[in-house]
C-alpha cells in the first residue's frame, strides 16, 4: 500500500505541494474531517488541483479523519473503513511519505496540544497484550453482534476437546443455583458420563408421559434420575431442553450453545444503577440531566419483569423476580420523590427504586443536586452503600448487574467485581462524542466538566463489562464518514495525564445492539381516536393555543396551519435555538408551519443548570429579534407522560411532523416517540436517527449544520403533502412500521436477557483467563482513577 501511495505522491508532487500549502495558509492547528474534504474539494475543482481527483493520493487524503502540521511535515490519522485506521506523515518539502505507529502520531498530537510538557514520558494504557487470545470480530458488519459469535466460538472452544469442554458445561450445571436453590442437576449425577446417561433415561421416562403433563407432577421421578426443575414447566419443554443439551454434548452447534443456554435460568435479581439527576417516576423529565435515560430505565424494568416472568414460567419455576433501581438520594428533592429512599416502580410487581444519597469524606449527606460531571468524588462510597443495600435487599447478591451512563457504569464495575456478578454496560451518551477536543485539552474542562475522571471511568468500566449492549450500530463504530462513540476510546490522549493505545476494540465481541423501544401504552397512533382521553386533548389544546395556567410565550396567530414540534431537554447540543434560528430565517418554512417548542423553562433565573439559563435567554432573544410571538409557541417542559403522548398526537391531528435538530443525539427516544405515534419526524444526521429513520422513508435526516437546507427540506415536504395528503400518510405509515418492526421493548428485554445468560456462562468459562486483565484494570482504578476523583489532576500530575 505505501509504495503506491509514494509512487502517486511523487507523480503528484506539485499539487499535494500546493494543496499542503492551502491548508497551511489556514490557520487551523488540527484539521477535522469536514475541514479536508472541504479544501480538498475546492483544490480538485481548481486548475491546479484538476488532476489529483481518483488518485490513490487522494484517497488516502479522502479519508483522513484527522490532521496537523508539525515542522514541515503533515501528520495524517487515515480512517479507511468503519473502525479502521492507519497513521501517516507526508513531508511537504521533501514530498515523501512514510506510516507512522499510533504512539508516534499520539506523541506530536500532544507536543502540539501541550508543547510545554515536551517530551516528557508518559504512561500509555494499553489493554491490547490481555486479549491476545480472545476472540476478535474481523468483518466491521458484524460489529455489534458479539453474542452471535460468541456462541460460534464458544462452540468449538467447548467442544475442541469434546470431554473437557462437555466437563465443564457439566460443572457449570452441577453447581448451578438461583438464589440458594439447586437446579437443573443435583448431586447423583456424578460426572459428564452419567449426565449423558441420564438424559437417555429421563427422555425415555418422559416419552411415556402425557407431553402437557406439569413438572410438578414429574418432579419426583426426575430428582430419582437427577434432575432438579427449571428445565421446563411441561413434559413436553423438558424434553425439548434436554434435547438442546444433548445435541450439544453429541455434535455441538451455535444454534443448540444458543439456545440451551438461553433455557437456563440464571437470572432472578437485577441491580440497575444510574446514580446522577433526579431518578423519579413523576415530575423529574427535563430537570437537569434527568432525561431519555430515566424513561429508558423505568420502561427496561417493567419490560425485564413481564420477560422473567414469562420465562420462569416456561421453565417450571414459581420464583418472584426482583429488579433494584439504585439512584441517588437527593434530600433537597426539588418537589420530587427523589428524597425517600423506597419506591416501587408502578406497573410491576416486585421492583423498586432505591436510593441512597452521596456522602462527603466526612461521612455526611450531601443535600443538594449534583451535576452529572461533579459526581466523581463520591461514587466509591456510593457503592459500597448499594453493596450493602442490595444484599440486604435481595437477601444476596443479585444474578446480573446492568450500570447506566459513565457513573452508572463505574459503580456497577465496582459491585460486579465485589460480588462476582455479570455485568453490562450502557453508555446512553458517551461524553467524548459530544465535546470536541476534550480529551486533548482536558485541562481547559477541569472544574466545570472533570472530563479526565471521567473517561478513566469510562476506560475502566468498558473493560470490566462482560458485555456492552448500545442502542445503534453507529454508537459503537459510527459510519464510513464518522467515528463510533465507543471507537473513540480506542486510541486517545490527555496530555501530561495518560495516553491511550488500546482502550478498547470495537471488534470484541462484548458489543451487542439492543434497540430500545417507546411505551406503547403512552406513544400509540394518532389515528387511535377511541384510546385518546378527551381531557388530555383539550389540556394540550389548552397549552398549545389557550391561556395556559402554565407561563408559556407566544400566540399561534393562523391555527389552520401544520404544526412542526420540538421537544427535549434545553442543552445546548439538543440546538433548539439553532432550530429557531433556522426557522427565523425562512419565510417559506414559516408560511407553512407553525412552531412549537416543549422544553426547559421560561425563567432562566429559574434554572440551576448554567447549560440551560444559556439557551433560555437565547431562545428569548431570538423570539425578540425575529418578532416570532405570532407563529412560535414556546412551552415549558411537560414532565406528565400521558400529556407528552398526547402532545405528539395533537400536532399529528394538524399533519405537521416532529422536528429534531441536535448537533449530536446518541439515539434519541423522542425520535421514536413521534414515529409511534405517526407523526412524520426529521432528526438530525448526527447519531442514533441515522438508523433509526430510512432517510426518504419512514422520515428524514437534517444537518444541523446546515439550518437553510434543513428548514427548506421540511417546508418542501409541507408544501409537497398541502398538495398531495397521501405523502404525509405514507411517512406516517413508514414510521409506524419501523418502530413495530425494530424498536419494541419486548423485543429489547427478550434479547438483554438471553445475552445476561450466554455471557454469564462465558464469565464462567474464562474466569481464570481474564485475571490479568483485572489486576491491570485494579491498578488503574486505584492509582489513576481514585487521585483524580478526589483531589483532581493536581494529585496525579
Ligand atoms: N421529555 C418529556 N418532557 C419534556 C422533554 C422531554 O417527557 O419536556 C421526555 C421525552 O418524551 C423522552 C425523554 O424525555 O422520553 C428524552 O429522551 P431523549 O432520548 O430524546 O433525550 P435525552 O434527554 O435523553 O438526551
Ligand atoms: C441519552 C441520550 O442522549 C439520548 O440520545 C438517549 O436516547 C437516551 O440517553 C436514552 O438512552
Amino acid at each position: 500500500m505505501h509504495v503506491e501511495f509514494e509512487r502517486s505522491l511523487q507523480d503528484h508532487r506539485d499539487e499535494v505541494y500546493l494543496l499542503i500549502r492551502r491548508l497551511r495558509e489556514s490557520d487551523k492547528t488540527f484539521f477535522l474531517r469536514s475541514d479536508l474534504q472541504r479544501i480538498l474539494q475546492e483544490f480538485c475543482e481548481s486548475e491546479s488541483g484538476r488532476y489529483l481527483a481518483g488518485t490513490p493520493i487522494y484517497r488516502l487524503l479522502g479519508a483522513v479523519q484527522e490532521a496537523f502540521f508539525r515542522d514541515s511535515a503533515i501528520y495524517l490519522d487515515v480512517r479507511w473503513h468503519v473502525a479502521q485506521r492507519s497513521f501517516w506523515c507526508v513531508h511537504s518539502e521533501e514530498m515523501s511519505s512514510r506510516e507512522i505507529s499510533l504512539n508516534e502520531f499520539l506523541r506530536v498530537k500532544e507536543q502540539i496540544a501541550a508543547p510545554h510538557l515536551e517530551e516528557m514520558p508518559t504512561l500509555e494504557i494499553d489493554m491490547g497484550p490481555f486479549e491476545r487470545g480472545f476472540p476478535r470480530l474481523r468483518d466491521s458488519r458484524s460489529i455489534g453482534q458479539g453474542v452471535e459469535f460468541l456462541n460460534r466460538y464458544l462452540c468449538n472452544r467447548l467442544f475442541q476437546d469434546m470431554d473437557s469442554g462437555g466437563q465443564r458445561l457439566f460443572k457449570f450445571l452441577q453447581l448451578h443455583r438461583l438464589s440458594g436453590q439447586q437446579l437443573m442437576l443435583n448431586s447423583s449425577i456424578a460426572d459428564l458420563e452419567a449426565l449423558r446417561t441420564a438424559l437417555q433415561n429421563a427422555d425415555e421416562f418422559l416419552s411415556r408421559q402425557p407431553q402437557d403433563l406439569s413438572w410438578k407432577d414429574i418432579s419426583t421421578e426426575m430428582a430419582h434420575l437427577g434432575f432438579e426443575s427449571g428445565w421446563g414447566k411441561s413434559v413436553a419443554r423438558v424434553r425439548e431442553t434436554m434435547r438442546f443439551l444433548s445435541e450439544i454434548l453429541e455434535a455441538p452447534g451455535p444454534d443448540s450453545v444458543a439456545r440451551f443456554l438461553g433455557r437456563i435460568p440464571m437470572i432472578l435479581n437485577i441491580a440497575i444503577l444510574s446514580p446522577h439527576g433526579y431518578f423519579g417516576q413523576s415530575g423529574v423529565l427535563g430537570k437537569p440531566d434527568t432525561g431519555g435515560q430515566v424513561v429508558y430505565i423505568l420502561d427496561q424494568v417493567r419490560a425485564l419483569e413481564r420477560e422473567m416472568y414469562e420465562f420462569f414460567d416456561n421453565q417450571g419455576l414459581d420464583v418472584e423476580p426482583q429488579i433494584l433501581v439504585l439512584t441517588r438520594l437527593i434530600p433537597n428533592a426539588e418537589g420530587t420523590t427523589c428524597n425517600e429512599p423506597v419506591e416501587p416502580i408502578v406497573g410491576t410487581r416486585n421492583a423498586r427504586i432505591l436510593r441512597i444519597p452521596f456522602r462527603n469524606q466526612k461521612g455526611e449527606i450531601i443535600d443538594e443536586w449534583i451535576s452529572r460531571f461533579h459526581v466523581w468524588p463520591y461514587l466509591e462510597r456510593f457503592a459500597m452503600e448499594c453493596s450493602r443495600e442490595m444484599i440486604a435487599a435481595f437477601g444476596g447478591r443479585p444474578d446480573f448487574i446492568i450500570g447506566n451512563y459513565s457513573d452508572g457504569n463505574l459503580v456497577a464495575s465496582l459491585l460486579a467485581h465485589r460480588q462476582g456478578v455479570t455485568q453490562c454496560n450502557i453508555a446512553h451518551a458517551l461524553e467524548k462524542s459530544k465535546y470536541l477536543y476534550s480529551d486533548l485539552y482536558w485541562r481547559d474542562h477541569e472544574g466545570e466538566h472533570n472530563f479526565a475522571c471521567q473517561y478513566t471511568a469510562d476506560l475502566i468500566s468498558m473493560n470490566t463489562a462482560d458485555f456492552i449492549i448500545t442502542s445503534t450500530y453507529q454508537e459503537i463504530a459510527g459510519t464510513e464518514e464518522s467515528v463510533g462513540q465507543y471507537e473513540s476510546y480506542q486510541a486517545f490522549s490527555m496530555p501530561g495525564l495518560y495516553r491511550v493505545v488500546y482502550g478498547i476494540d470495537v471488534f470484541d465481541p462484548k458489543f451487542n445492539i439492543v434497540s430500545p423501544g417507546a411505551d406503547t401504552s403512552v406513544f400509540f397512533p394518532y389515528s387511535r381516536s377511541e384510546h385518546r382521553p378527551k381531557e388530555l386533548v383539550s389540556m394540550v389544546d389548552d397549552l398549545i393555543h389557550g391561556d395556559s395556567d402554565s407561563p408559556v410565550r407566544g400566540r399561534l396567530e393562523d391555527r389552520s396551519k401544520p404544526i412542526l414540534l420540538a421537544m427535549s431537554r434545553l442543552d445546548y447540543v439538543k440546538n433548539v435555538s439553532g432550530l429557531l434560528q433556522w426557522f427565523a430565517a425562512d419565510e417559506r418554512l414559516q408560511q407553512e408551519a407553525n412552531l412549537v417548542i416543549v422544553g426547559g423553562q421560561l425563567d432562566p433565573a429559574a434554572s440551576t443548570d448554567q447549560e440551560e439559563a444559556d439557551q433560555i435567554r437565547q431562545i428569548h432573544a431570538l423570539m425578540d429579534e425575529a418578532n416570532l410571538d405570532n407563529r412560535v409557541r414556546w412551552i415549558p417542559m411537560q414532565s406528565d407522560k400521558r400529556l407528552v403522548g398526547e402532545i405528539y398526537r395533537c400536532v399529528a391531528d394538524t399533519r405537521g411532523a416532529f422536528i429534531q435538530p441536535a448537533l449530536f443525539e446518541a439515539f434519541g427516544l423522542t425520535v421514536i416517540e413521534a414515529m409511534s405515534s405517526g407523526l412524520p419526524t426529521f432528526a438530525t444526521c448526527y447519531g442514533g436517527p441515522l438508523e433509526t429513520i430510512e432517510d426518504g422513508i419512514s422520515g428524514f435526516h437534517i444537518d444541523p449544520n446546515d439550518g437553510a437546507a434543513s428548514a427548506a427540506r421540511i417546508a418542501a415536504f409541507l408544501e409537497r403533502c398541502r398538495e398531495e395528503p397521501g405523502c404525509w400518510d405514507d411517512v406516517s405509515h413508514a414510521g409506524l412500521q419501523r418502530v413495530a418492526a425494530h424498536y419494541t421493548w419486548k423485543l429489547y428485554a427478550n434479547r438483554l436477557l438471553k445475552l445476561a445468560r450466554i455471557y454469564g456462562f462465558w464469565k464462567y468459562f474464562t474466569k481464570i483467563d481474564r485475571q490479568e486483565n483485572r489486576r491491570y484494570l485494579e491498578m488503574f482504578y486505584s492509582l489513576m482513577y481514585r487521585p483524580l476523583a478526589q483531589h483532581g489532576p493536581s494529585q496525579t500530575d
